[in-house]
C-alpha cells in the first residue's frame, strides 16, 4: 500500500532543491507565521515610505522632478498593494494587516521615522534608502515562497529606477552651486547611518536570522547585506565627491571590503520601539488617510457587490 509522505519532509525536499513553496502547499505554522510578519512589515513599510517623499511633491523645484517624484510615491503604493496581496494568500486579512499597523502592533522599516528637511534628501532617499532596499530586495526575488518572490521581481525593477532618480539628483546638486553641494552633504549626512540601520540588527543580536535562512526565506544575513551596500556605495560617494560621514570607514586590503564604524544601536532600538523622530506623525497620517478612505472603500465594495449581482441575474 503506498504510503502518505510526511509533509514536513516534502516541505524540507522542496526547500533544499528550491523549488517554490505556493499557497495551497503544506507549511510548517512557524514558516508561515515568519512570512507574514516578514511580508506585512515590508507592505506597512512601503506605504508608510510614501509619506517622507510625499512631503516634497508640491515643492518639487520643476514641473519634470514633481512628475518623477509623483510616479515614484505611486510606485511604492503599488508595492505595498503587491505585498499585502502576498500576505493574504498565506491566510491573513488586509483589514487585520492594517489594523495591527495602526494600533502600533507591526513593525515597518525605521527609517522612514526620519524627517525629509531639504530637497537633497529627495536625492539622498533615492541614492541611498531605495539603493539599500534593491541590496535587500534583489535575493528575495529567489525567496522560497512562491508569490513574495514573484512580487519581488517587479518590486525591483522599479526600485532600481527609483535609485538611479535618486543618485541623478545627488549628481546634479553635487555638481551645482556651493549652495546645493552642501544640501547634497546634509543630506549624506543625516541619511547615512539610519540607512545602514535598515539592515536590520547585527547577525548575533538578529533572533530571526538563521531560521529564516534555513527556510531560505533570507538569502543573506543582515551583516552581510550592509557591507555589500557599504562596499557599493563608496564608489558612488567618491563620483559624487561628497563625504560619507564616517572617519573608520576604510577599504580593508585583507578583508576585500570596506571597514566601517560602530552603528548607534541605541538610536535603531528607540526607532523601532517607536520613539524615533517622526513615529507619531507616520502613524497618525496613516490613521488619518485610513478614516478619510472610507467612503471610497465602501463605494468600491458596493459597486463590486452590484456587479456580481448583474452576472448572477
Ligand atoms: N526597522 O531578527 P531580525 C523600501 C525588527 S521599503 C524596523 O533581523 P528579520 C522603500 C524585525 O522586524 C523597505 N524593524 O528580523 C519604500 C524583528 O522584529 P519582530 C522595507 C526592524 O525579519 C518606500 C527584530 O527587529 N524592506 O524600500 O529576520 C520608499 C529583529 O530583527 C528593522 C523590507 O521590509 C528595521 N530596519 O530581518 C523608499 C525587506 N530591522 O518582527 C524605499 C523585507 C529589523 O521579530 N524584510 N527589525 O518583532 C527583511 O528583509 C527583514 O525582515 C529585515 C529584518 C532584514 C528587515
Amino acid at each position: 500500500m503506498m504510503q502518505t509522505p510526511d509533509p514536513q519532509l516534502l516541505f524540507d525536499l522542496k526547500v533544499a532543491e528550491e523549488q517554490r513553496i505556493e499557497p495551497k502547499d503544506w507549511m510548517p505554522e512557524p514558516y508561515r507565521r515568519t512570512l507574514i510578519r516578514q511580508i506585512s512589515q515590508h507592505a506597512h513599510s512601503e506605504i508608510v515610505g510614501m509619506l517622507p517623499e510625499g512631503n516634497w511633491i508640491t515643492r518639487a523645484p520643476s514641473l519634470r522632478r514633481k512628475a518623477v517624484l509623483l510616479a515614484k510615491v505611486q510606485d511604492e503604493a503599488g508595492h505595498g498593494l503587491y505585498l499585502y496581496s502576498a500576505a493574504e494568500t498565506l491566510g491573513v486579512s488586509r483589514e487585520q494587516m492594517i489594523a495591527d499597523l495602526h494600533s502600533g502592533k507591526a513593525k515597518y522599516s525605521s527609517i522612514f521615522n526620519y524627517p525629509t528637511l531639504s530637497w537633497a534628501d529627495m536625492g539622498a532617499i533615492g541614492w541611498l534608502v531605495d539603493g539599500a532596499a534593491i541590496m535587500n530586495q534583489v535575493p528575495l526575488c529567489r525567496t522560497s515562497y512562491g508569490p513574495y518572490a514573484r512580487a519581488m521581481v517587479r518590486i525591483c525593477k522599479e526600485e532600481s529606477f527609483h535609485q538611479r532618480q535618486g543618485y541623478e539628483i545627488m549628481m546634479t546638486l553635487a555638481k551645482g552651486s556651493q549652495e546645493q553641494k552642501a544640501m547634497a552633504q546634509d543630506a549624506l549626512n543625516r541619511w547615512w547611518w539610519p540607512v545602514l540601520m535598515m539592515f536590520g540588527p547585527k547577525d548575533d543580536e538578529s533572533p530571526n536570522t538563521a531560521q529564516s535562512m534555513q527556510w531560505k526565506i533570507k538569502r543573506f544575513s543582515n551583516d552581510e547585506l550592509r557591507q555589500k551596500f557599504v562596499d557599493a556605495t563608496v564608489p558612488q560617494a567618491e563620483y559624487l565627491d561628497l563625504t560619507i560621514p564616517d572617519p573608520d570607514l576604510k577599504w580593508n586590503e585583507a578583508r576585500g571590503h570596506y571597514d566601517f564604524g560602530a552603528i548607534n544601536w541605541e538610536e535603531f532600538w528607540e526607532v523601532v520601539k517607536g520613539n524615533g523622530p517622526c513615529n507619531r506623525q507616520r502613524l497618525e497620517a496613516r490613521q488619518k488617510a485610513h478614516a478619510e478612505g472610507e467612503w471610497v472603500r465602501e463605494a468600491a465594495m458596493a459597486y463590486a457587490k452590484k456587479r456580481v449581482m448583474s452576472y448572477e441575474l
